[in-house]
Parts: C-alpha cells; sequence; structure tokens
C-alpha cells in the first residue's frame, strides 16, 4: 500500500523522484558539500540560515560553472557523472554541481514539515538559494576564489527547468545561459490538458481501438459501482488495499485517481518511446477477455510500478499526508502538495471531453486535499491568488528570458503548460520533440532513442556552449553544428504541419 502511494504519485508532482540517472561514465566521484544560506532571503534583518546540500565534480573543472540544478527530488551523485550537464562541462571546461532543492532530500531546514515549518517552502525562496549558492562558489571562500571570473550555466528538468528557466528571468547576472527539459512555465488551477496529451499519446503509440477500449472500460466500471454486488466485484478485480466504498465520493475519486489515471499517467510520462505504451494496449486490446472492465483490471494489476494493492481510503491518504516527518513515506509528496497548494495548481483533472477517462476526477478533490493536508486556510481562494502570484512575478509563457535553451517533448503531458516553438525567440530556441516523454534531453547524447531527441541534444550542446563561450571557433564543429539545428528544425516545423 506504502509502495504504490510512492510510486504513482510522481506524475502530479512532475517528477518527485530524480530523474532516472544514466549510466555513470565518469572515473572521477564528486564531492558531497554543505553551504549556509538564508532561510530566509526577503527580510534583511531574518539571518537565520540552514545546511543546503550539494555535489561537485571538478573533472574537467576551468573556470566554468555548470550546475545540475535539483527539483523536488533529493539528489544523487550519479548525474555529477554522466548526461547532458555533464556533457556540457566537459565541452565548456567547466565544473559540474548538483543542487539539492531546500526541504527535499536532506537540506531541511528544520526537523519537520510541520505546517508553520513549510512558510519557507517556496520557489522564490529556492531560486534565492541558488543565488546564494553561486555567490558563494564564486567567491575567494570556495576553493580560493578559483572560478571567480567564470560563466554559469544551469540545467533543469521538469521542475527543476522551470527553476533554471526563472533564474536567468529574476538573477540574470548571475547566470549566463539556462537549459530548461520539460519545465512548465504557466501556473494554472486546473490542468485538463495533462490527460488530453495522455490519450493522445495513447493513440499515437497504441493506436485508436486502445482509446476507445480504456473509454468503453471507464463507461462499464462507472456503472458498475454504482450496482449493490459491483463495488466488492471492482475491489477485487483491481486489487484494492480495502472494499471500495462506493457511496463515499471522494474515495471513489481517490480510486479513479491513485488507481487509475495515475497509472496511466506514468505510463505516458515516463515511457521512453519505447514499448511501454504498445505493451500496455496489448493487455487493454486482449479480445480473449471479453469484459473491458476486467482487461483494464488486467493492465492496472499489472503495472510493474502498482504492486501490491489500490489505496482507495481517502481518509488514509490523508494520514499518510499529514505526517510530517521528513522520512515519512509521503513526505517528498507532502512537500510537493503544499507548493502546488500555495503556487502552482497543475491539477490533473478529468474536465475535458478529448481523454477517456470519463470525469471521475473533479478539480475539488485537490481542493479538499488542500485543506486536509494542511488546513482549511488553505482553500481555493488562497490557491487562486498564490497561482496568481506567481504568474504575476515569473510572467508564465508570456515572456521567455534571453539565453535559454529549452525543449518539449512532443508527448510529454506536461508540455501545455510549457514553452512552444510560437514562445521562441532569438538567442532562446524551444525545440519541440515529437514522440518524446518527460525529461529525455536531458540524458546522455548517444541513448539512440530517436533521432530527432539526439540531434536536439546536440543542437542544445552546442547554443550553450556558444552561449558561454562565444561563437564556436573550429569551422568543422560549426557547421555540424548549425546543420544539426537546422535539420531539427525542419523536424519541428514537419510536426507542427502535420498536426
Ligand atoms: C489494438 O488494437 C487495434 C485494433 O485491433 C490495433 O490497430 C492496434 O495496433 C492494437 N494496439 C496494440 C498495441 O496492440
Ligand atoms: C510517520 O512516519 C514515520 C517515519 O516513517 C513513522 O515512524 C511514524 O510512525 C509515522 N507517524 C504516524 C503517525 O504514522
Ligand atoms: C469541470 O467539470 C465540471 C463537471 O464535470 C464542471 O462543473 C466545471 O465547470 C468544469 N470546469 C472547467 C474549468 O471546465
Ligand atoms: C503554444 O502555446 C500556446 C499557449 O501559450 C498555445 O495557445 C498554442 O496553441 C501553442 N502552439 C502550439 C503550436 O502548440
Ligand atoms: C539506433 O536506432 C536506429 C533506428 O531506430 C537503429 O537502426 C540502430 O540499430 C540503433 N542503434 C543502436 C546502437 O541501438
Ligand atoms: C576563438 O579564436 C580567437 C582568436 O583566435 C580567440 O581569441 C578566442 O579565444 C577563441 N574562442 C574560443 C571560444 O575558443
Ligand atoms: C540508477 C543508478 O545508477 N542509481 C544510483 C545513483 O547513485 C546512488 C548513490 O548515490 C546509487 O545508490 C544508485 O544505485
Ligand atoms: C519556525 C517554526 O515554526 N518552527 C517549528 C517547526 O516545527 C517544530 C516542531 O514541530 C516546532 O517546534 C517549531 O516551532
Amino acid at each position: 500500500m506504502w509502495f504504490i502511494l510512492l510510486l504513482i504519485a510522481p506524475c502530479l508532482a512532475l517528477n518527485m523522484r530524480e530523474p532516472l540517472p544514466p549510466t555513470r561514465i565518469s572515473r572521477v566521484s564528486p564531492v558531497e558539500g554543505w553551504v549556509q544560506v538564508r532561510l530566509n532571503h526577503f527580510m534583511a534583518y531574518d539571518t537565520r540560515t540552514y545546511p543546503m546540500r550539494y555535489y561537485y565534480n571538478n573533472e574537467f573543472a576551468g573556470q566554468n560553472i555548470v550546475i545540475f540544478v535539483g527539483g523536488e527530488w533529493a539528489i544523487s551523485e550519479n548525474w555529477t557523472q554522466a548526461g547532458l550537464a555533464y556533457e556540457m562541462a566537459q565541452q565548456m571546461g567547466a565544473a559540474l554541481f548538483y543542487t539539492e532543492h531546500r526541504y527535499y532530500g536532506s537540506s531541511r531546514p528544520f526537523p519537520d514539515s510541520d505546517l508553520p515549518n513549510l512558510s519557507f517552502l517556496t520557489i522564490d525562496q529556492a531560486l534565492a538559494d541558488l543565488t546564494q549558492f553561486i555567490q558563494y562558489i564564486k567567491s575567494d571562500a570556495f576553493e580560493g576564489g578559483r572560478y571567480r571570473n567564470g560563466k554559469v550555466a544551469l540545467v533543469g528538468c521538469s521542475y527543476a527547468g522551470t527553476m533554471a528557466t526563472w533564474m536567468r528571468l529574476a538573477y540574470p547576472h548571475v547566470v549566463d545561459a539556462a537549459f530548461s527539459d520539460s519545465g512548465p512555465l504557466h501556473a494554472q488551477e486546473n490542468f485538463p490538458e495533462y490527460l488530453e496529451v495522455v490519450a493522445e499519446a495513447i493513440r499515437e503509440q497504441g493506436g485508436e481501438t486502445c482509446l476507445s477500449n480504456i473509454e468503453e472500460a471507464m463507461r462499464q466500471l462507472v456503472q458498475l459501482l454504482d450496482t449493490t454486488a459491483g463495488p466488492a466485484q471492482v475491489s477485487q478485480m483491481f486489487k484494492t488495499c480495502t472494499p471500495i466504498q462506493a457511496g463515499t465520493p471522494l474515495d471513489v475519486a481517490t480510486f479513479f485517481w491513485y488507481g487509475i489515471t495515475e497509472t496511466f499517467a506514468g505510463l505516458v510520462q515516463y515511457s521512453s518511446h519505447g514499448d511501454h505504451i504498445p505493451k500496455a494496449c496489448a493487455v487493454l486490446n486482449d479480445t480473449s477477455v471479453a469484459s473491458h472492465v476486467q482487461r483494464l483490471a488486467n493492465y492496472i494489476t499489472s503495472d510493474p510500478w502498482n504492486e501490491p494493492c489500490i489505496e482507495t481510503r481517502y481518509t488514509q491518504v490523508v494520514a499518510n499526508h499529514r505526517n510530517t516527518s521528513f522520512d515519512a513515506y509521503e513526505s517528498t509528496m507532502r512537500l510537493w502538495t503544499y507548493q502546488t497548494c500555495v503556487e502552482f495548481g497543475w491539477y490533473q483533472t478529468t474536465n475535458s471531453t478529448r481523454q477517456p477517462f470519463l470525469h471521475v476526477v473533479p478539480v475539488e478533490y485537490f481542493h479538499q486535499m488542500c485543506k486536509d493536508f494542511f488546513s482549511s486556510y488553505f482553500d481555493e481562494s488562497r490557491l487562486r491568488s498564490g497561482i496568481d502570484r506567481t504568474n504575476i512575478f515569473f510572467g508564465g509563457l508570456t515572456h521567455l528570458p534571453d539565453f535559454v535553451v529549452s525543449v518539449a517533448g512532443g508527448h510529454d503531458p506536461w508540455s501545455p503548460m510549457g514553452p512552444n516553438v510560437t514562445h521562441a525567440h532569438h538567442n532562446s530556441p524551444v525545440y519541440v520533440v515529437p514522440g518524446v516523454s518527460h525529461c529525455r534531453a536531458i540524458r546522455p547524447t548517444g541513448t539512440n532513442e530517436t533521432e530527432e531527441l539526439e540531434a536536439v541534444k546536440k543542437a542544445v550542446l552546442s547554443h550553450m556552449r556558444q552561449f558561454i563561450m562565444g561563437p564556436d571557433n573550429d569551422t568543422d564543429t560549426d557547421s555540424s553544428a548549425s546543420s544539426v539545428a537546422i535539420s531539427v528544425l525542419l523536424l519541428v516545423i514537419a510536426a507542427f504541419a502535420a498536426l
């Protein structure tokens, strides 16, 4: 039960777990370091500090700096030993750092996540942490001022991509260039577009029949739950931890959210353009099983991320998220949910008609979570004013800062909240990679996922190198890099022409 909650939860949370690390190629072991940063950057007289964790790999260190930005997860050394940021550091002769976001992982300002202690968990504070961190590593206090005159490049994916972009917006004097993979920029309460992309990815990779099979199963499932014997039958088929209380709307929504839509969300968000979706669709398409509901149950219960049972008791979900220990199983989810309740929203509801899950998860379900996980103080009006505030201060999609390279996956359900080709401008290119899911472009080159993705990774490296080091001198490198960029642009344009 605890197991499934942990594994399903990441979709609401963008990533929650660290993006799946690449295979380590560096022979150098990074150093773990800590730096005291201000707890509250926005009140001058409050001089309290807390220890922020980072990793540091100086394998390629000249004087430049590449920072792989950590998001809502615990950092590990892996991303300082391989990946696009690692290759970027190699090309730029840069030191590579990986920073941890306050409250997540081991960067804990307080002994627990009791509500009053969460006041300092905001993206504004996290960006200011990064600024103080950069100031520190460029100071004489860090290795005798070795990086004093270095240029700084940030790399991030998902929420950390958002941070990379907004660092360039808020603190351009400390960040020279940023690369954001899959970073949402527009805060929005209700986010029905998420499941629309899930549906689109299933249609393109698994076929129209697969999608209509899901919809038919959902129709029958909703009807079945409305019968006397139905709930017990459904509980057994889907292996719920306890029998579903069909008369309790919050329990029914919990079943659909944790059990069904989050499973498909995970399938699409983390599919690596491999055979994940076709495999799921083979089960959903299996006509040797007559009942559509049974096929859906067969897929849900066979999803490796979903065992051993589905939690359907809303009160249990609340209890799990009210545990204020940083070691609690839902601790990361508690922290991220807090950020959604005060800053971002992004609730993946079934409000759209262009998805197969009917209307089983309304936005009110998430309003209730904010109130129950934290306090009734966190109601809809507070949520909305927090979201407005985020968009006012960071500009949503109305303003992409310069020297930012953005990548969006064509099948990334988060992509509607991020930039697309229409937001690109001189010095801030945006690449939309067809068929690709969340956070694929920060992975190493040469992983051979799709040709388009490989070309985009090379274009990102080329742009970032030029933003930090000026135009490439080597004519060979230069012409091959720009031809890559051009062919990618053509791909992007072709992808949109086909829509
Ligand atoms: C599902 O079935 C449809 C129709 O038989 C087929 O077109 C589609 O390719 C199937 N998908 C998978 C992944 O088996
Ligand atoms: C909260 O989580 C911690 C760490 O997993 C655990 O030891 C504790 O029993 C939990 N508290 C409650 C009330 O469940
Ligand atoms: C979402 O759906 C509900 C009912 O299905 C409807 O009342 C509400 O207006 C919808 N909200 C939006 C933002 O579309
Ligand atoms: C780009 O994003 C905007 C939202 O800012 C959206 O209205 C538009 O349809 C998107 N364009 C494409 C081509 O996806
Ligand atoms: C890379 O992908 C291409 C096209 O999908 C394939 O032909 C080739 O065998 C792959 N190479 C490796 C090393 O996997
Ligand atoms: C490019 O060449 C010029 C002149 O040869 C040199 O001053 C400059 O440092 C070189 N730039 C890079 C990025 O290598
Ligand atoms: C997938 C992977 O390689 N994960 C490793 C990342 O680094 C930690 C140690 O920091 C290892 O325990 C993981 O196995
Ligand atoms: C600043 C603040 O509110 N600190 C609180 C954090 O949580 C601990 C334990 O729950 C309290 O004792 C602190 O007062």
